[in-house]
């Protein structure tokens, strides 16, 4: 036939709470998988480099403050104004290891009281994660981790309610990993579900979109 598509990349999305690792194991993966010959990029949420996300920023460092909704719309915002760059790197083979997503939007917006059918209404539409890896981890285990800085909820009691949050959008397809582990036995087991992943979307398992 001559005419074979090209294999798409895998979008593979790192949530968990803060000090769980996600940064720490979002380029030690892509390192990784840079090294078996997969072409892979780090994407994180937010990102801070677009104006919606020196927004963000300002909001997020207290020098600036908005309205709980407010803030919630400007996360999804930065998130649709990636998409279509991130469409078209996934169809052009490129894995995209993301660290946060719309997962990390819904959990810490809902656990500011909004409504989570609310919260999740923006995200419709945006492109589904191949998978998600929650690394789970305690939020006083987390706490323990070189202590928080002062962005706005770096706080124990609200990072509390953030963890109840994520455990209402869990969903079966999620892959728990333990992120109390030493960092290196995190890592193995990234490796090993993350190559799975890589190799379902080479197959031609289909890009979805969220909300489903
Ligand atoms: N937010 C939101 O509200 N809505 C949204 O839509 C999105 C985000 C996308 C900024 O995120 C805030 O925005 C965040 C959610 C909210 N709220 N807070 N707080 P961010 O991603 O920029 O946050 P961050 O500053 O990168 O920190 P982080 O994500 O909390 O940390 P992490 O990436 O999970 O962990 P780490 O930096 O890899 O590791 C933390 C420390 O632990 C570090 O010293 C490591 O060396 C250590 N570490 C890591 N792994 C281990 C293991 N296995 N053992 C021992 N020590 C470890
Ligand atoms: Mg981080």
């Amino acid at each position: 036939e001559g005419n074979k598509m090209e294999s798409r990349g895998a979008l593979v999305v790192l949530e968990g709470l803060d000090r769980s690792g996600k940064s720490s194991q979002c380029s030690r993966l892509v390192s990784f998988l840079e090294g078996q010959g997969i072409s892979a990029e780090l994407w994180r949420f937010p990102d801070r480099t677009t104006n919606v996300g020196q927004m963000i920023s300002a909001y997020l460092s207290n020098t600036s403050q908005l309205d709980d909704h407010t803030i919630h719309l400007l996360f999804s915002a930065n998130r649709w104004e990636k998409r279509s760059l991130m469409e078209t790197k996934l169809k052009t083979g490129k894995t995209l290891i993301v660290d946060r997503y719309s997962y990390s939007g819904v959990a810490f917006s809902s656990a500011k009281g909004l409504d989570i059918e609310w919260c999740k209404a923006p995200e419709i539409g945006l492109l589904a994660p191949d998978m998600v890896v929650y690394l789970d981890i305690s939020p006083e285990k987390a706490a323990e981790r070189g202590g928080y800085g002062g962005e706005r909820y770096e706080k124990l009691e609200f990072q509390k309610k953030v963890a109840d949050c994520y455990s209402v959008l869990h969903d079966v397809s999620w892959k728990v990993v333990d992120g109390c582990q030493p960092m290196e036995d995190v890592e193995k087991q990234l490796q090993e579900i993350v190559l799975d992943c890589v190799t379902e979307c080479r197959k031609g398992k289909l890009l979805a979109t969220l909300w489903s």
